[in-house]
């Protein structure tokens, strides 16, 4: 009897939709659901089947949905990892069974790079820089000393350990500036409400400048300062980063200085380089994208460009 392949022309099945296994991080900020939105919005654009999880948060939820996109023989795996280290056994995994694995938006730490084909996202290192260089340009006519309170992203991802470590390379030029209450809000209004309350609790006025590596951190710590009876981005200054739309509103409320750009906006770029990979394309290893620094005073004008 004819098989279906001998029924169906040879290019029908030469145009089977790759399909795309995509193990996300969770729901947990603006920029992350700005992220999938991207991606899912992407895929259905460039008629790439894509299966889709959502870790809320947790690695080995990730290494699940990576491990049954393996069992379920996808063309590309694709995924933001959550923190950088613990991936090389499920990596190995994947490269055993001939997968090819895309990381998106955060990398991982390996010492074998040939486990992904290529990684994109943002420089958070240079993010990091962006946010110092605005507050030293803001407060240099100001002797001190500064006092710097630091709500860090997710323990062990790469853009809390990058923006910090950017952040700090600039600011350690002048002493003036002293970073004296620093921890982690895992990216979140709550929780960054919550260690904002905490800081204020602890230093009170004596807080200067509020350093939030995400902007859904920074609107949480300005409800906790406004219930405190301050103002932000008045009594005490806030620098953020993602420039999502929250932080937008922020500014043009007077209630956030300044929102360092990270685009979550990776979906066409990550579909574009699943159809390389299909077509046996070599990819750069690293795929960068450029971004931008919005203060309050451009907020109103840049608002109606915003696509985030
Ligand atoms: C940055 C991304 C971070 C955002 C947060 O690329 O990984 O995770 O800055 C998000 O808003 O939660």
């Amino acid at each position: 009897s004819a098989t279906l392949s001998s029924l169906l022309p040879a290019t029908a099945l030469a145009q089977k939709k790759p399909v795309l296994g995509f193990a996300q991080v969770g729901a947990e900020s603006e920029w992350r659901t700005a992220n999938t939105e991207s991606i899912k919005s992407a895929a259905a654009e460039a008629g790439i089947e894509l299966k889709f999880s959502d870790a809320q948060q947790k690695q080995e939820n990730q290494i699940k949905a990576i491990r049954s996109y393996i069992a379920q023989k996808v063309d590309v795996i694709a995924f933001s990892p959550v923190v950088e280290s613990g991936w090389d056994t499920v990596l190995l995994e994947a490269k055993a069974a001939k997968i090819p694995v895309v990381l998106t938006d955060r990398s991982v730490n390996t010492k074998d790079d040939s486990l992904y084909v290529t990684f994109m996202g943002s420089d958070f290192v240079e993010e990091g820089r962006k946010a110092g260089r605005w507050l030293v340009e803001k407060e240099k006519g100001n002797p001190g000393p500064i006092n710097i309170v630091e709500l860090q992203g997710t323990v062990g991802s790469a853009p809390a350990i990058d923006r910090k470590k950017g952040f700090e390379e600039i600011i350690k030029a002048d002493p003036k500036f002293k970073i004296i209450r620093s921890q982690t809000g895992d990216f979140t209004r709550a929780k960054g409400k919550e260690v904002m309350e905490a800081f204020l609790k602890a230093e009170g006025k004596k807080i200067n400048v509020l350093f939030a590596h995400n902007d859904d951190m920074a609107i949480g710590a300005i409800q906790a300062i406004e219930e405190a009876g301050m103002k932000p981005a008045q009594d005490i200054i806030i620098i953020s980063i993602d420039a999502v739309k929250g932080a937008f509103e922020a500014m043009m409320a007077g209630k956030l200085n300044v929102s360092v750009e990270c685009s979550p906006l990776l979906g066409p770029q990550l579909m574009a380089a699943v159809a390389d990979i299909k077509a046996g394309k070599p990819l750069p290893k690293r795929i960068l994208t450029k971004e931008g620094i919005f203060p309050m005073e451009v907020a109103k004008a840049e608002f109606p460009n915003r696509k985030y």
